[in-house]
């Protein structure tokens, strides 16, 4: 039993730190994640190949993959349109996602500049009014409230705009602008974009796929350039831009002596002024009374990487830690908002004293404390919320607490501007150690866990295997997570990579794999990646650059690839979309794109042989530039 046990676990995870916590929930039964998807073998074939379709009510209909049954469904949708139609509905539900959470922070925003909310400043006046100056609104002799009013506005009303294009489209290289026009994919409003895929997901709206799937890549960049890159810019101002800031990673945050607060989902505007009522003596004070001897803060997901990012508050883990922390036994409460959020979360704390603590009025969960959210009483609810966590501390069991190992150590907060100042203030260095080919090209290593995967399997080797090639990461999400957990988000890591790219990073005193941020933060990504080709007069189509998302599992995912692909990064991704049904389909996302945006996806399950994917089509770009 015990061996069956310890194999188990060497299966589910690479994390050896993790491997204790996850040999608890096997011997204690608390079921996770890995488990559920144990039981659900096999699983449904149809849904695998993307043939089934549901969407009306004369189906749902599938078509047979081994053609020897039906090839269409009821109104006739053959497995082209089908697979494509399901595609386009994932990606849509992706952009929803990020850029609901953006409109979130606009408006958050937008109170602030009103003086409406509670617990908000506009922190970073300077990035201010760099975006505002971006996006053409005037700025002399104005007010920091009277620009941040109208920004807010002008965002607001981006979400919906009905004319050519979004204003942040203005940092696209031209040349990257003309292969979106020519191709007719320049993204407009998100809410626009979105809503019109939802129409033709409808039946009978279109049967051509290659048109379906072309809306997918615009509605995914209308993420990507319109309310991820507001969500990131926005919280810049709010919260403060990212700099350079040492922290920790893994479940050793956890701390045996102190109240134990874990902050999980996606939107920093609650869990920002948690961390203002955490440091509040009162609230010290009174976990002190309670025989703890402090607060402790840690973030899960997202959220996590947000208050990683700018206060350095350290991570408990990545997506599937989210069940390990509570299975520690040490949590005394989870705030969660939204995403990436397992509705088992209740059912694992109920095994403990933890509570989970619901606060988004679109995400409630059954068997959690909900305590709603809103701007205008932030510090109230925050300051409502650690109170609870610090009363639940007492009913903790001393006995059933397990922290199974030490905090490693990591260095975050690479922002563009971040990046930039490491530099010396100019993108130079950077650009001279690409065409010297000391550094060979620069990765986005993006996405999340996902149980199919040996945890944190894909996204190690993978930036293991490119840091050896002399390929700089930048990373975001559950992967830059895997990176910190694995110890390779400090300098000293530069020791496993390449000769040159070690030389850079000693020279500058960073990690070969830097950290920038949440999954809307991949908007950080697309704003470098658009600095680099203006400074080179290329489109980003041309730079020496890639995407790779190893263990992906969300729609959110999926539209950040389609947004890497569709502004012109080849992009790997370690588990096929649900696609293989339609050879069609199949062909024009890995082949045909490459003539419509210069760029394509690829499926490869195995780091090693995606890193020499990745290398090959670096050292190709390179040599079309001639460097
Ligand atoms: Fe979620 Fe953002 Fe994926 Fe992680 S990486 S599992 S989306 S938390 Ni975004
Ligand atoms: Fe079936 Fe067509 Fe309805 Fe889909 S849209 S369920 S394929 S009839």
């Amino acid at each position: 039993m015990s061996n069956e046990i310890d194999q188990k676990v060497n299966e589910r995870t690479i994390d050896k730190d993790e491997k204790q916590t996850l040999k608890r929930t096997l011997e204690e039964d608390i079921e996770t994640a890995w488990d559920r998807l144990e039981e659900q073998q096999p699983q449904c074939g149809f849904g695998q190949l993307g043939v089934c379709c549901n969407s009306c009510k004369m189906g749902p209909c599938q078509v047979d993959p081994f053609e020897e049954g039906p090839q269409r469904g009821v109104c006739g949708a053959d497995a082209n349109l089908i697979v494509a139609r399901n595609l386009l509905n994932d990606i849509a539900a992706g952009a929803a996602s990020h850029s609901d959470h953006g409109r979130e922070i606009v408006e958050t925003f937008y109170e602030t500049a009103k003086g409406e909310s509670q617990g908000y400043e506009l922190l970073d006046t300077e990035k201010l009014k760099n975006v505002a100056q971006d996006v053409g609104i005037e700025v002399e002799d104005r007010s920091d409230e009277e620009i941040a009013k109208e920004l807010g506005e002008t965002f607001l009303a981006e979400y919906g705009m009905i004319k050519g294009g979004l204003d942040f489209t203005e940092r696209v290289p031209e040349k990257t602008r003309k292969i979106w026009n020519k191709a007719g994919i320049m993204p407009r409003g998100v809410d626009r974009e979105v809503v019109e895929s939802m129409h033709r997901v409808h039946m009978g709206v279109g049967a051509d796929y290659t048109n379906m799937l072309l809306h997918g890549l615009r509605t995914a960049l209308s993420d990507g350039w319109g309310g991820s890159m507001m969500a990131t810019e926005l919280s810049d101002i709010l919260f403060g831009t990212p700099e350079v800031t040492e922290s920790t990673v893994n479940l050793g945050t956890l701390k045996d002596d102190m109240v134990n607060i874990v902050l999980h989902g996606h939107n920093p505007i609650l869990s920002d002024v948690v961390v203002k009522a955490a440091n509040n003596e009162a609230l010290v004070e009174k976990a002190k009374e309670a025989g703890a001897n402090g607060i402790n803060l840690v973030g899960l997901c997202c959220t996590g990487n947000e208050l990683l990012m700018r206060k350095g508050v350290p991570m408990a883990g990545n997506m599937l830690n989210q069940e390990l922390a509570l299975a520690t036994g040490a949590v005394d409460a989870m705030i969660i908002d939204y995403q990436c959020i397992f509705p088992s979360l209740p059912q694992v704390a109920k095994c403990f004293h933890s509570k989970i603590v619901s606060t988004s009025e679109k995400s409630k969960v059954p068997g959690a404390v909900h305590k709603e959210f809103h701007p205008e009483s932030a510090y109230d609810t925050a300051t409502e919320i650690v109170e609870l966590a610090i009363d639940t501390y007492k009913e903790r069991n001393p006995q059933k607490v397990e922290i199974p190992c030490e905090p490693m150590e990591m260095v975050a907060g690479f922002s563009v501007e971040a990046i930039k100042d490491e530099l010396g203030g100019t993108f130079e260095p950077l650009i001279e150690a690409i065409t010297s080919g000391q550094i060979k090209g620069v990765v986005g290593v993006v996405g999340c866990s996902n149980p199919k995967v040996q945890h944190d399997y894909g996204h190690v080797n993978l930036a293991k295997e490119l840091m050896k090639k002399d390929i700089l990461m930048i990373e975001t999400g559950c992967a830059a997570v895997a990176s910190g957990k694995e110890g390779l988000l400090v300098p000293e890591a530069a020791e496993m990579a390449g000769d040159g790219l070690q030389k850079v990073c000693e020279s500058l005193n960073i990690p070969p794999v830097l950290h920038m941020g949440s999954c809307v933060d991949c908007s950080r990504i697309l704003t470098l990646a658009g600095e680099l080709a203006n400074a080179l007069d290329v489109g980003i189509d041309q730079l020496p650059a890639a995407g790779a998302a190893p263990e992906w599992y969300a729609q959110k995912a999926l539209t950040i690839a389609s947004y890497f692909v569709a502004s012109g990064f080849y992009t790997v991704v370690g588990l096929p979309p649900n696609t293989h049904g339609s050879q069609k389909v199949t062909d024009l996302l890995t082949d045909d794109l490459e003539d419509v945006v210069n760029a394509k996806f690829d499926v490869e399950p195995d780091p090693k042989v995606a890193a020499r994917m990745i290398e090959r089509h670096i050292l190709s770009q390179r040599e079309e530039l001639g460097i």
